[in-house]
């Protein structure tokens, strides 16, 4: 059932190493009122987005957080617009994150916010003609990860490792920033490795649903997995935080389900007794984790990453082979994961 199509979907997640490294090489020096703004470490960081970018705020604010040990979070760009008192009133900075820098919500909250403090807020971009860019605002830019795809892949990860990396910069972590850098170098040998058994399960015609749990950092990575697989190839796919799975969720469980677990190594132990109940329930269950040679006998498949560079660094790792999973089950199913029905690539209104 295989056509042409999807040209441009695989090519850009294919080119990420070269894009990360491109992303990575390009903010050695920052200037100074970013610096400022990013220091100004006693106020809390909202980021925002819509969509895919939405996620990746989620993810973003945990890892901000979690390198910077100062306060973070991550909202919808319409909840900022339609609610600002909600998402206002601990006096936050705004750091607005959008592929395309147009997205009508995030600018509308770009807006909003500027109009009610009277302050400056940092925003990502991969265009540099965008609104987002030339609104005034500080703006960073992750231009060489501009797509063609409707649905963002290469873009997403840039802009994720670049928040990243300004979180390692300001909190003077030399060797978190160290293992960002081989993050380009750890994907080509993951791709290279596992690239046919994700395909094996994309064309496994005994599944018909795909469920992703995450916790903490991961649980922004496993939404924008879940919804790579939506998006691209119109599956039923949801995402759970790992134990909320117990609570109600698992009740749809059976044997055409496919659940993937983005298992961090924290919580590992936690969240590896999730799958392998889930198993027992009749799922078929995939891990991707650090090491985890010795887990076959509990879990279908696993995926090992064995960076060996620290937890938060390496979660970017997690999405690319999901991100192929998404296309090639897209496909598979006859369909054109560039350009997918019903969606647009900026939602303007
Ligand atoms: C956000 C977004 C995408 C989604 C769709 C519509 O765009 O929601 O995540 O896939 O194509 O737009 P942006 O603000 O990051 O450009």
């Amino acid at each position: 059932m295989e056509t042409n199509n999807g040209h441009s979907t695989y090519s850009e997640i294919q080119s990420q190493p070269r894009t990360w490294e491109a992303t990575l090489s390009k903010y050695d020096a920052l200037h100074p009122d970013v610096l400022q703004f990013l220091q100004d470490q006693n106020r809390p960081l909202v980021f925002i987005g819509c969509g895919s970018t939405y996620y990746l705020s989620l993810s973003a604010a945990a890892s901000w957080q979690t390198i910077t040990d100062s306060t973070a979070r991550g909202v919808p760009s319409s909840e900022l617009w339609l609610f600002p008192k909600l998402v206002l009133r601990d006096n936050p900075r705004l750091f607005a994150i959008s592929r395309s820098g147009e997205t009508s919500e995030t600018i509308l909250a770009i807006d909003t916010y500027k109009r009610l403090t009277n302050q400056k807020s940092l925003g990502i971009t991969c265009y540099p003609q965008s609104i987002m860019a030339k609104d005034g605002l500080l703006t960073l830019l992750t231009d060489s990860a501009q797509e063609d795809s409707v649905a963002q892949t290469r873009s997403f990860s840039s802009m994720y490792l670049l928040v990243q990396q300004l979180a390692g910069i300001i909190s003077n972590k030399s060797e978190f920033l160290i293992d960002l850098c081989k993050t380009p170098h750890k994907l080509e040998k993951l791709v290279a490795l596992y690239e046919p058994l994700i395909h094996e399960i994309a064309v496994n015609p005994n599944i018909d649903k795909f469920v992703f749990l995450g916790s903490g950092p991961l649980f922004g990575l496993a939404s924008e997995a879940m919804l790579k697989m939506k998006e691209m190839s119109l599956s039923i796919s949801e995402v759970f935080h790992f134990l909320e799975f117990r609570h109600g969720p698992k009740s749809v469980v059976g044997p055409g389900t496919m659940i993937i677990g983005l298992v961090s190594e924290t919580s590992q132990e936690h969240e590896l007794k999730v799958l392998s109940e889930m198993r027992r329930q009749g799922a078929k269950t995939l891990a991707i984790l650090e090491n985890g040679g010795s887990l076959s006998s509990e879990i279908d498949t696993v995926i090992e990453l064995k960076s060996g560079i620290q937890e938060l660094a390496r979660s970017v790792l997690y999405l690319p082979l999901l991100q192929l999973l998404a296309y090639y089950r897209s496909m598979y199913k006859g369909l054109n994961p560039d350009r997918p029905e019903n969606l647009d690539a900026v939602v303007r209104f």
